[in-house]
C-alpha cells in the first residue's frame, strides 16, 4: 500500500492532481498502470508497462498510452499487439493475456525512439477508462548488487529476451561480461578447475563462451567426443555459477548451410542434455561470411526449431552476415535483418568486432541497431581481426564503454595462452596452475580483466 501511495504521489507530480484524481480514477472500477523506463540510450528507451485491472473481469482489452507529442515513436512491443496513431500508442491483449480477472495484471513492454525530450506518457486508458498509478517517466533507482556470494546464475536465473535486451528472472535487462575459449580442439588444457575458478572468482566473469570449431580438426572429426567436451564445460561453468554459451564455431567455409546437418545433430543432442539447466545460451553459427542474410536466415530457421523442441526456453544467438558484423563488412547493415528477422522469438543477433580493425562506422552501426535488434557481442578482440597485432586500447575502451552504456553482453577472444596478442594469458601459462597472478596476463588480458572484474549490478527485483 505504501508503495502504491508513493507511486500515486510520483504520478501526481508528473500529471497534476486534477488529471490523476478524476471521477473515474476515484471510482472502485478502473485500472492501474505501472510504467517504468527500464533503460534508455541516445534517442531511444525501453519501457515496462504493467496493467492491473481494478474493475470487473474483462475478456479483451486495449490499453491506450497518450504520449506528449508525435516525436515519440513506437519501435517494437511485446506481450500485446502494439500500434501507434498520432501520439497515442495502443496495446491490445493477446490470446493468452486478453482475459484479466479483477486484480489481475498483464506485463507488457515496448521500445521507443524520440527526438527532443525524453517522453513521459500523459495518460493511460484501459478500454476507455482512465487508469491511475505510476505515470513516472524517469529511470528507476539502480538496484543494489546481489548479496555477496550470489553467482551470476543465482542472481539472474533463466534468461530471456525482452524487447531488445537480454533479461533476467525479474524481467530486467542484464549485461553479461565474460570470456571465450580458444578452439577447444587446440586449447583444452586451458580449461580446467583452476582456470575456471580464476575466471569465476578473480575475473568475476558471468559467462564462458565455449568455441567448438566445426572444421579445422573440430567437431566434424569426432562428433561424440566434441559434444561430450562441450557438455562438460557447460557443467564446469554451471558449478561456478557462470552462464555457458555453446558456440558452433563455423568459420571456413562461411556458409553455415554447409554444416546444417551437423548443426541439427549437435544441437538436438546438447539441447536435450542441457534443457533443465538455466545457464545455457546457444550460438548457432559463429561467423557467416561470403553468404547472404537470406541464406543465414534459412539456416537459422531450420536449426532453431531443433533446439526449441528439446530446450524451449533457452536464448539462441544467430550469427550475422560479414563475419557477424551485422553485414557492415559486406557493405550492408542491420536493416536487412530488421526487415527480415528469423522466424522465432527469444533470439538475439551476434555482433563481432576486433578493436584495432573495426572502429567508428562499426560503433555507429551498433548504436543504431541496438534500438532495433537484440544484440550480443559473442566475440571481440582488443587487437586486429587476425587475432594478432598491437592491442588498440583506445578503441577497445570506446567499444566497451559503448557496450556498457547499451547493456550489451560480450565475450572476449580468448581465455587461452595462444601465442597471439588476443590471448589473455602469456604462452605456457596453461602448462602450469597459476591463472590468477598479474604476471601470467598479457597486455590484452590485463585490460580485459580490469573491465570484466568490476562488480555486476544485476537487478534483483
Ligand atoms: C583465430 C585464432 C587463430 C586461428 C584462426 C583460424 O585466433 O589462432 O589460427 O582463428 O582458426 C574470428 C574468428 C576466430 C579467429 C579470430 C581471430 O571467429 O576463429 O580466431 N577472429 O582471427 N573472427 C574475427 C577474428
Amino acid at each position: 500500500m505504501k508503495r502504491m501511495l508513493a507511486l500515486l504521489a510520483t504520478g501526481a507530480t508528473v500529471l497534476g492532481l486534477t488529471t490523476l484524481l478524476g471521477p473515474q480514477a476515484a471510482a472502485a472500477t478502473g485500472c492501474k498502470v505501472d510504467y517504468t523506463i527500464t533503460s534508455q540510450w541516445q534517442g531511444g528507451y525501453q519501457a515496462g508497462v504493467k496493467v492491473t485491472n481494478l474493475g470487473n473481469p474483462v475478456s479483451g482489452w486495449t490499453l491506450k498510452i497518450t504520449m506528449p507529442d508525435v516525436g515519440q515513436k513506437l519501435v517494437q512491443g511485446w506481450n500485446a499487439t502494439w500500434s501507434q496513431s498520432g501520439s497515442t500508442v495502443s496495446a491490445a491483449g493477446l490470446d493468452w493475456n486478453r482475459t484479466l480477472a479483477t486484480g489481475a495484471a498483464a506485463d507488457l513492454g515496448f521500445t521507443g525512439s524520440f527526438t527532443g525530450a525524453n517522453p513521459k506518457p500523459t495518460a493511460f486508458t484501459l478500454n476507455g477508462v482512465t487508469c491511475t498509478g505510476s505515470l513516472d517517466g524517469t529511470p528507476p533507482p539502480t538496484d543494489p548488487p546481489p548479496a555477496s556470494g550470489g553467482t551470476p546464475v543465482e542472481a539472474n536465473g533463466q534468461l530471456h529476451v525482452c524487447g531488445v535486451h537480454l533479461c533476467n528472472q525479474y524481467d530486467r535487462p542484464v549485461q553479461l561480461r565474460g570470456m571465450s575459449t580458444h578452439g577447444i580442439q587446440w586449447f583444452s588444457k586451458c580449461y580446467n578447475n583452476a582456470s575456471l575458478d580464476a575466471l569465476a572468482k578473480d575475473w568475476n566473469a558471468d559467462l564462458l563462451r565455449v568455441a567448438m570449431y566445426v572444421q579445422e580438426s573440430g567437431y566434424e572429426t569426432d562428433p561424440a567426443g566434441f559434444t561430450s567436451r562441450v557438455n562438460s564445460l557447460v557443467d564446469m561453468a554451471e558449478a561456478r555459477g557462470m552462464y555457458a554459451m555453446i558456440d558452433f564455431h563455423t568459420l571456413t567455409p562461411g556458409d553455415p548451410n554447409f554444416n546444417l546437418e551437423r548443426a541439427k545433430t549437435f544441437f538436438s543432442s546438447v539441447a536435450a542434455r542441457n534443457s533443465a539447466k538455466k545457464n545455457v545460451i546457444y550460438e548457432i553459427a559463429n561467423e557467416p561470411n561470403g553468404v547472404s542474410w537470406a541464406a543465414i536466415k534459412n539456416y537459422a530457421d531450420q536449426v532453431i526449431p531443433v533446439i526449441r523442441a528439446a530446450d524451449p526456453d533457452a536464448v539462441v544467438v544467430v550469427g550475422t552476415r560479414g563475419w557477424s558484423s551485422l553485414g557492415v563488412s559486406d557493405g550492408s547493415n542491420e536493416s536487412e535483418i530488421v526487415s527480415n528477422p528469423v522466424n522465432a522469438t527469444n533470439v538475439m543477433y551476434a555482433f563481432h568486432f576486433y578493436a584495432a580493425s573495426h572502429k567508428d562506422n562499426y560503433r555507429a552501426t551498433v548504436s543504431r541497431a541496438a534500438s532495433r535488434l537484440p544484440l550480443f557481442v559473442t566475440e571481440f578482440g582488443s587487437v586486429s581481426a587476425t587475432g594478432g597485432g598491437a592491442m588498440d586500447r583506445t578503441s577497445t575502451t570506446a567499444w566497451l564503454d559503448l557496450l556498457d552504456q547499451l547493456q550489451i553482453g560480450y565475450a572476449n577472444w580468448t581465455y587461452s595462452d595462444a601465442n597471439e596478442s588476443s590471448a589473455a594469458f602469456k604462452p605456457g601459462t596453461c602448462n602450469g596452475t597459476d591463472y590468477s597472478s598479474s604476471g601470467v596476463l598479457t597486455e590484452s588480458g590485463t585490460l580485459i580483466k580490469s573491465r570484466i572484474s568490476t562488480p555486476d549490478t544485476f537487478p534483483t527485483s
